[in-house]
């Protein structure tokens, strides 16, 4: 390989599950209300729709482009290098609008890749994995969440650009997303473009204070507390494993029974720690996807999270469970740092960064 060569710093499937709820047009109404504040004046405007409907379609278009170019490149040069067959490859979407509380983790990407080559430490992985080798990591930049919705993009079609932003990384083998939140609602678009792309369902390892899987919370069905619903309606997941659990709701384990998902609550974990630091996921689906909420952390080791939940696991305990999974790991995300709650020296910004920097060692190969 040439050293020089650095990375940049910068329906196919079964419905298995009929849904119990349909969605309001109050509930619609009130999630539009949350979104950027001219967009039903836009909407209501004396303005040919078609116009509009034109417009939005160029600037996704030119999205688009700039994620497949930049995918491309940095597929063609990893291939160039040759000896890679999965390498992590940076996605942001930097998306907050479907936080129920705060949407900080919409400045979250920049924050990150900022910490990930600070400095203050040097690239090598704890596992020996050399970051600054393109085989290794490379980036491919953000979904431009926020310059979408300003021409009025609707959520729908959102996550359909999310979706589509993911497998144009997937195009380009052996890139492998490794996606950066944003809130934890991105989680159903990037898996639900991981299983189409692959054609069949994936297991996944979700890491989180909270299983997420509420039908719609307060009427969003894209909510980041629903996403988990929305991907077990679709059937892209065999098993999810939740671990980190300890802010669960009645509705939260009836939703859990009624999927099949593996609930593993921190305060059975002394109980169930031997299991988790021993797991083996995505034999005879298409592989594995691994799902962290920095919140599965206890706020001691990453106060920078919009949702505080003390009585969490450590970031020692988070690296034992990642470096002990036994699986061919497709795509991973880590959403819901939010830099707005941050300590003033970025402190939760260098857990997330690990966080990535390690997940990137245990899918590259
Ligand atoms: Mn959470």
């Amino acid at each position: 390989m040439n050293p020089s060569l650095i990375p940049s710093q910068s329906n196919a499937f079964p419905k298995t599950h009929k849904p119990l709820f349909t969605y309001r047009r109050k509930d619609m109404h009130n999630i539009a209300r949350k979104g950027i504040h001219y967009l039903q004046k836009l909407n209501a405007a004396n303005v040919p729709a078609d116009l509009i409907a034109k417009g939005q379609n160029r600037v996704i278009d030119a999205s688009l482009t700039l994620i497949r170019e930049r995918a491309k490149l940095k597929g063609e040069l990893v291939r160039a290098l040759g000896g890679a067959k999965a390498s992590s490859s940076l996605l942001g979407v930097p998306l907050g609008h479907n936080s129920s509380f705060l949407q900080g983790p919409a400045f979250a990407p920049p924050r990150i890749r900022e910490a990930i080559w600070c400095g203050s430490t040097n690239s090598t992985t704890e596992q020996g994995k050399e970051l600054n080798d393109p085989r290794v990591l490379t980036d491919v930049g953000d979904v431009p969440v926020q310059e979408i919705r300003d021409c009025g993009v609707d959520d729908d079609r959102l996550m359909n650009v999310i979706s589509e932003s993911v497998k144009l990384v997937m195009e380009e083998d052996p890139l492998h997303p490794l996606v950066l939140g944003g809130d934890h609602s991105i989680s159903f678009p990037v898996i639900r473009a991981v299983s189409e792309k692959l054609g069949g369902p994936i297991d996944i390892l979700h890491l989180d204070a909270h299983p997420d899987i509420y039908h719609a919370f307060e009427g969003n069905k894209y909510s980041h507390a629903s996403s988990f619903a929305r991907i077990m309606e679709g059937g892209y997941a065999r098993r999810l494993l939740q671990v980190g659990i300890r802010s669960i709701t009645r509705e939260g384990r009836e939703q859990g029974k009624r999927f099949g998902v593996e609930q593993y609550e921190m305060r059975t974990f002394s109980r169930d720690r031997h299991l988790l630091e021993n797991l083996k996921l995505g034999e005879g689906v298409k592989g594995a996807y691994i799902s962290v909420d920095v919140d599965c952390l206890d706020p001691a080791f990453a106060p920078g999270v919009s949702h505080i939940e003390p009585g969490g696991l450590s970031f020692r305990d988070v690296l034992n469970i990642l470096h002990g999974l036994k699986a061919d790991i497709v795509a991973a995300d880590v959403v819901e740092f939010n830099p707005q709650r941050d300590t003033v020296d970025g402190m939760t910004a260098m857990v997330a960064a690990k966080l990535v920097r390690e997940l990137t060692a245990i899918m590259s190969r």
